[in-house]
């Protein structure tokens, strides 16, 4: 069974650390040796990019916000992702470009044609090689707020406003619709067992487990 890359997506709160305790446990269960990631971040250099995009008091314009997206993840590729991939390992990512089409593009750029292509443009000249499998964790909007403000103090993302979440929301729908096979949506309501299942069953058939 050669290694598998596997994203986790959505918008604010909908539960992808949650998602992705389990996902983890299941693997290790399984005996499949793995790395867990992230982004903004997942390597050394990477992590500190992360500490200024998250910063609420962080000042930069929607370009810089971009292309420091792209800086940590060209980082955290060459450092952390190919070279476990290469091992063998799978990666399991919490975000990676699907969160930059929907939060730069859709968030910030409004979905904006000469944006998308912006961010497409990154993807096709900085990114090698993509996810096997991306899960888009679908809740409506409003649902994962409520989730999130259980939580900690809102970072620079997390002060936006709903319109602004929408927003997102309709960029992962988007990436789906452009890559059904890639981008598979599973559905975020329900308990933490429930989604856990929904998200075992896509992985397990697309992976062939
Ligand atoms: N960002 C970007 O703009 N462009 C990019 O290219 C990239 C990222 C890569 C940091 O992400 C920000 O970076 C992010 C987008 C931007 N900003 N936002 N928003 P992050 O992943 O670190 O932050 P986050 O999206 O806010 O994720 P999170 O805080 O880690 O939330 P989560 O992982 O999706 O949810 P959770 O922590 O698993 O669950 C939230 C709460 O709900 C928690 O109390 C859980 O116990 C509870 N929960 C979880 N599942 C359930 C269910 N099923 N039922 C009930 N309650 C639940």
């Amino acid at each position: 069974m050669h290694a598998r890359f596997i994203s986790f997506e959505g918008t604010e709160g909908v539960g992808k650390t949650t998602a992705i305790n389990q996902l983890c446990q299941r693997l290790q269960a399984q005996g499949i040796d793995f790395v867990r990631t992230r982004e903004p971040g997942g390597s050394d250099f990477a992590e500190q990019l992360r500490t200024l995009l998250l910063a609420p008091e962080t000042q930069i314009s929607d370009d810089t916000e971009l292309l420091l997206m792209f800086a940590a993840r060209c980082d955290h590729l060459q450092q952390v992702i190919l070279p476990a991939l290469d091992a063998g390992k799978w990666v399991i990512c919490d975000r990676f470009i699907d969160s930059s089409m929907a939060y730069q593009g859709f968030g910030r750029g409004c979905g904006d044609a000469l944006v998308l292509d912006k961010v497409q443009g990154l993807i096709q000249q900085f990114v090698s090689r993509l996810p096997d499998i991306t899960i888009w964790l679908d809740l409506p909007v409003i649902e994962g707020i409520e989730r999130a403000a259980k939580r900690s103090v809102a970072d620079r993302f997390e002060q936006e406003a709903v319109a602004f979440f929408s927003r997102v929301h309709q960029g992962y729908a988007y990436q789906h619709q452009q890559d059904p096979k890639r981008v598979q949506r599973v559905d975020a309501s329900g308990d933490v067992d429930e989604v856990a299942q929904r998200v075992w069953q896509v992985i397990s058939h697309n992976c062939e487990l």
